[in-house]
């Protein structure tokens, strides 16, 4: 597929603008429809086609992106729309999980679509930037057609045939930012009981958190090969003492210690298990019900 191609973006909130903005400033004939139509105006105005109905969106374009809320969202969108989808590529890059990806995937498969789901690891401004990375999972033939204009949005990385690996890849990457953002605004809050401004305490979380980022590869070898036991540098036990300080410390400085009080629990559950000497990575075993 050339650069320059027709593609219809369904969905024109924060992303779906970004997304349809980055396709139209590429040179592509861009075609947009939105629940709220006021919403299409500003890409209108930078030369967009706006279709009246999602039917005649479908209709304009082979390649359809949406970008909903939610798959509810998407469930409501394309309702009753079975025959437009013949012969179409639909990328899905609305947030979902696996079961809404597996029936979406099914039935447009039925209707004769060809079906690409894909997970946005990028805020709106960093579309069309070298920072944005997105995942995709589905019809291969479909993701090679459409690879070129794809890359439109950023980076892509397409992970297999199963569509729900994009989904599933994208909830664990953001499992990881909400773990690392809900820490953080812990230990603000934690800082802060005893009168440091956020401002103050980012020298000091900042830095920490970039060479704690040093040990994940460490964390993947000994996950991977399961050996937690093996030279151990920080163990368990010490580290468990640490995790409940913090709840301790948590409520008694007034702060709510709920953030912390899954990881407490899970490195509990693990030295009952007798895994005290192992190093920290092994609470992952708890995660998995080991
Ligand atoms: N914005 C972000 O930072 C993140 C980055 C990573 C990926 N996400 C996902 O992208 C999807 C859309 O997110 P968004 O930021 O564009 O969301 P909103 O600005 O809130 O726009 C929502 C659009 O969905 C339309 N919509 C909602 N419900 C319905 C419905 N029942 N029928 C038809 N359309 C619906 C809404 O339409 P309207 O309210 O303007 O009429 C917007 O177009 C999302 O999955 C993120 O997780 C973004």
């Amino acid at each position: 597929m050339s650069k320059a191609k027709s593609i219809s973006v369904i969905g024109l909130g924060a992303m779906g603008t970004a997304l349809a903005g980055a396709l139209i400033d590429t040179g592509n004939t861009v075609t947009v429809w939105n629940r709220t139509p006021a919403r299409a105006d500003a890409l209108a105005a930078r030369g967009a086609s706006r279709a009246e109905t999602v039917t005649e969106a479908i209709a304009a374009s082979d390649v359809v992106i949406l970008c909903l809320t939610d798959y509810p969202a998407v469930d409501a969108t394309l309702a009753d729309l079975g025959a437009a989808m013949a012969g179409k590529t639909i990328v899905n890059l609305t947030n979902g999980r696996p079961d809404e990806v597996r029936a979406i995937a099914a039935r447009l498969g039925e209707q004769g679509a060809r079906y690409l789901d894909g997970g946005i690891m990028a805020t709106p401004p960093m579309i069309g930037t070298p920072h944005a990375f997105i995942l995709y999972s589905g019809d291969r033939a479909a993701f090679e057609d459409a690879e070129a204009l794809l890359a439109t949005f950023g980076q892509s990385h397409y992970l297999g045939e199963d569509p729900t690996l994009a989904a599933v890849s994208d909830l664990a990457l953001l499992s990881a930012m909400y773990g690392l953002f809900g820490g953080y605004l812990h230990a603000t809050a934690l800082a802060g009981s005893v009168g440091f401004t956020a401002k103050q305490f980012l020298p000091l979380v900042e830095p920490w958190l970039a060479a704690m980022m040093t040990a994940l590869p460490d964390y993947a070898e000994r996950i991977d090969s399961g050996e937690h036991a093996r030279d151990v540098m920080s163990n368990l036990q010490m580290q468990s003492v640490a995790i409940s300080n913090i709840v301790a410390a948590s409520r008694s400085q007034g702060i709510d210690p709920a953030f912390m009080e899954p990881i407490e629990r899970l490195a509990k559950k693990r030295l009952a298990a007798g895994f005290g000497n192992d190093e920290a990575s092994g609470i992952i075993e708890a995660m998995r019900g080991k």
